[in-house]
This record gives structure tokens, sequence and C-alpha cells, in this order.
């Protein structure tokens, strides 16, 4: 193909070179001096047929075939992942009693037994104290000295002194703050209600502002620094 336009080119070359020579003979002799050319011979007789070529290339890929027919299931696939963990289920039923456990250690010895009324609950300490270190107990058991605030409590701690076979107690009521201001140990001032044996409170010595019971439920002011055993109070509800 390209040979054949090489050819035809080369042909048009010589039919216009040949009309210039004829219409300018002087000048375009010397020009086509400077010029050689080949002209190709005769296009000889065709030659015998060639050896088979080579394979083509493979053609392209084909549109999809139509559907066959369904294969046979497929073998079991292997075991997967764990899934995610599932939701909280309900709350079971309650499980039965456990065993009785081995005994508690014994209490201190120093309480003996305890009293108590719908809301409250009394512990008379047999341990000798200070007012102050007396308080500081009941209070570190989350409690007060005992404050009779009315009939009904003044007579359960009478009544459990004189069961214990004692003579007197500390109770929590002083007047440390304001000589002759009687309070509860709470820091609730004294109501009507009180117990005060006659003559009592007195400040003996002037230095009497915390308070004892007496077997007979009756009050008197005493020097705080003496020791004595002393009752406890605790609210139920803080219990
Ligand atoms: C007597 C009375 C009381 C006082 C005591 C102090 O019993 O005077 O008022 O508290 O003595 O020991
Ligand atoms: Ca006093
Ligand atoms: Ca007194």
């Amino acid at each position: 193909m390209k040979r054949d336009l090489v050819f035809l080119v080369t042909l048009i070359s010589l039919a216009f070179l040949s009309l210039l020579r004829s219409g300018y003979p002087q000048h375009i002799a010397e020009e086509s001096c400077s010029v050689q050319i080949l002209v190709p011979g005769l296009k000889g007789e065709a030659g015998e047929k060639g050896e088979k070529g080579a394979p083509g290339r493979p053609g392209r890929v084909g549109p999809p075939g139509e559907k066959g027919e369904m294969g046979d299931k497929g073998q079991k696939g292997s075991i997967g992942r764990h899934g995610k963990i599932g939701p909280i289920g309900s709350k079971g039923e309650k499980g039965d009693n456990g065993d009785i456990g081995p005994p508690g250690p014994n209490g201190d010895p120093a309480v003996a037994g305890v009293r108590e009324t719908d809301n409250k609950i009394y512990l008379l300490v047999k341990e000798e104290k200070r007012y102050k270190e007396a308080q500081l107990y009941c209070h570190g058991r989350g409690g007060t000295l005992g404050m009779p605030k009315d009939e009904t409590a003044n007579n359960l701690i009478a009544s459990y002194i004189n069961q214990a076979g004692l003579t007197r107690v500390f109770i929590g009521i002083n007047d440390l703050e304001k000589e002759g201001n009687f309070v509860y140990s709470d820091r609730s001032p004294m109501q009507t209600f009180n117990k005060w044996r006659s003559g009592e409170p007195n400040n003996a010595y002037d230095e009497e502002d915390c308070v004892e019971m007496v077997a007979s439920g009756g009050w008197n002011d005493v020097a705080c620094h003496i020791t004595m055993y002393f009752v406890c109070e605790f609210d139920k509800e803080n219990v």
C-alpha cells in the first residue's frame, strides 16, 4: 500500500518534470541535473503462493451466553464467626437461702443488752467514762448519749439502770456552753419536760455542767470530769 503511494508520487513527479522541460527548456535542464530520481522497473510476474502464515491473535471476548440450567447444590460451608453478644436477659428467680453462718464474735462485754421503743434503741454501757468520752463513744457508733425528752423515754432508761443494778448513769444533757442553759447532746434545747430532782440543778462548787440520771429517774447536774456508766441512744432509721 505504502509502496504503491511512493510509486504514484514518483510518477506524478516525472510527469511534472517532463512538462517543465517542454515549457522552460534552458532553466529546468540545469535544475534537473541536480536531482537524481530512481525509476522502478516494470512489475514482475506474480510469484508462487507463499506458505501458510502463523495463526492470528485470539478474537475478542464474545457476549455473555444464555443462562444455563441450575447446577447441583454446593457443599456445606465451614462454621461462621461468633455472632454479637445478645441483650441482657431478665432477672432470674431468687435463689434459696444459704446455710446458717458461723457464730459471730462476742459483743462488747460492757454492753448489757438493749432497750427499744418504736423508733429508738437504748444501750447501757457498763464502762466508766467522763461525759465527753461517753458522748464520743455513742457518737462513734452512730448515736448520742441518751436524751430523755418525755416521760416514756425517761421511764425506760430508769428501769434499764435499775434492772442492771446501777444507781446512776450519764445522760445527754449539759450546760457546757452557757451556765444554766441546759441543752440535749444533739444541741436541741431543753423543752418543758424535765426530771430535775428537788434542788437541782445547783451547779455545786461552780463546776457542774453535765447531768446524771439516778435510779429513781430523777436528774442531777454533776461535774463533767467524773466517770460513770452511761446510756447511748440510736435512731432506728440510722441503724
Ligand atoms: C449532792 C448535791 C448535788 C451535787 C452532788 C455533787 O448530792 O449537792 O447537787 O451534784 O452533791 O457530789
Ligand atoms: Ca452548770
Ligand atoms: Ca447538782
